[in-house]
């Protein structure tokens, strides 16, 4: 088979003080951190939609990026074996075992679904040969239930059950593929599981609907022998203007309210969280809080931008703070770091795709490492137990925490101070400060 990425190396580590743009500065998959190698905290994972298939449109012009890989045209199931033929080889070169995909980046979609189905079963058979050669994995799969026209209105929240059942089969199919290629993930990504207007939407409803479809999905990938995690992909917005998943809480919520919780972790994207008005941090926290940190869609937004831009991780406190809570939630057991990012529509080549992941992934491996540095540093920590210590060190603190407390005997313990010492400083100046210079020498 020809090489599609000819003139293109593999991908090494060559160090900081490496000037080759070609060259990993600080992902050096091997190296021990906190006692794992590097690869296996970050389980680095790539993004069928963004990497073999996007060429850059948008709403305003066409694609730039010519992704045809050898392909006469686009559309064609020759284009779909010419995916996996350079998604592999891609993977390979840089050094990457997972990949994520949804069922229409794999096969162009038919009219009918009985043959878009037999065109995915096509190539799910090339990724399963692929797959044999290389050791590589799936991370997960999941269904686009938002593109085709059908969906305008949702997929499990549509008020068509005609299209609600489309949404099953797809489903279905999805799992169906996802235990074929031993993935260990199933995403839900709702993008149209919401509302444009309260004025014709039936809030409650809509809802019951998705859990519905969620618990059918369980229960059928349980009955064919899926025994990885499903996953809830929370986003405020875009392309609706509310979408049920907002955020890692309200998922949680949901999850819990519904029976979901036990089947279902959160997979948190970095874009997502700021759209919702929180940071990537705080999503990864609260996801952790719940039991529900489950994977990862590594991607940078632009807060000058009010959408989901997807770009290629590149600001390095980001990254030693979102690896700073997964080292915190105990890192990925099924999850991984998907790159959900996509190159700047100007950088339109094949070399820009590598510089891309070079980008992304060493961006993720410096944060591994400052992360690991603030952890041993332990200043952060240290001072974290030092605040709440009232709770150890008091009588009525104790009792707070193990619920044997009323209200009139903690009334008795204010009544007895008169005018209690404020709480202590929270000492964030000193905090950041002491990040910069763990961060920076
Ligand atoms: C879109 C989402 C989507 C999911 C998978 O914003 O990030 O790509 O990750 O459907
Ligand atoms: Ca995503
Ligand atoms: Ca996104």
């Amino acid at each position: 088979m020809a090489e599609i990425f000819a003139g293109l190396p593999k991908v090494e580590y060559k160090g900081s003080l490496s000037k080759d743009a070609l060259a990993f500065k600080y992902y050096d998959a091997g190296k021990v951190v906190l006692g794992k190698p590097m690869k296996e905290h970050l389980r680095f994972a790539m993004a069928w939609w963004h990497n073999v298939c996007a060429t850059g449109a948008d709403m305003f012009g066409p694609g730039t990026a010519t992704k045809l890989f050898g392909a006469a045209a686009v559309g064609t199931m020759e284009h779909a074996h010419a995916k996996v033929d350079a998604g592999f080889e891609f993977m390979d070169k840089l050094g990457i075992e997972y990949f994520c995909f949804h069922d229409v980046d794999l096969v162009p979609e038919a009219a009918d679904i009985n043959e878009t189905n037999k065109r995915i079963d096509e190539i799910a058979d090339h990724i399963l040969e692929k797959q044999a050669e290389s050791g590589k994995k799936l991370l997960w799969g999941t269904a686009n239930m938002f593109s085709n026209p059908r969906y305008m209105n949702g997929a499990g929240s549509s008020n068509s059950a005609d299209v609600y059942c489309f949404a099953a089969a797809q489903v279905k199919k999805a799992l169906e593929v996802t235990v074929k290629l031993g993935g260990k993930g199933y995403v839900f990504w709702g993008g149209r599981e919401g509302y444009e207007t309260l004025l014709n939407t039936d809030v409650g409803f809509e809802q019951e609907n998705i859990a519905a479809l969620m618990k059918m999905a369980v229960e059928y990938g349980r009955s064919i022998g899926f025994d990885g995690d499903f996953y809830i992909e929370p986003k405020p917005k875009e392309p609706m203007k509310h979408q049920y998943d907002f955020d890692a809480a309200t998922a949680a919520g949901f999850l819990k309210k519904y029976g979901l919780d036990k089947d279902f972790k959160l997979n948190i994207e970095a874009n997502h969280a700021t759209l919702a008005g929180h940071s990537f941090q705080h999503d990864l926290r609260i996801a952790a809080v719940e039991g529900m940190f489950g994977s990862v869609d590594a991607n940078q937004g632009d807060l000058l931008l009010g959408w989901d831009t997807d770009e290629f991780p590149f600001d390095i406190y980001e990254t030693t703070f979102a690896m700073y809570e997964i080292i915190k939630a105990g890192g990925f057991t099924n999850g991984g770091l998907n790159f959900d990012s996509k190159n700047r529509r100007p950088s339109y080549t094949y070399e820009d795709m590598f510089k891309g992941f070079i980008l992304g992934m060493d961006s993720f491996a410096l944060g591994l490492v400052k992360a690991a540095a603030i952890i041993e540093d332990g200043r952060i920590d240290a001072f974290v137990k030092e605040r709440y210590s009232s709770y150890d060190n008091t009588d009525h603190g104790r009792k707070i925490r193990n619920g044997t407390a009323t209200l009139a005997e903690l009334a008795a313990v204010a009544e007895g101070l008169g005018a209690p010492a404020l709480p202590g400083s929270g000492r964030q100046e000193e905090l950041q400060s002491a990040v910069n210079q763990i961060l920076f020498g």
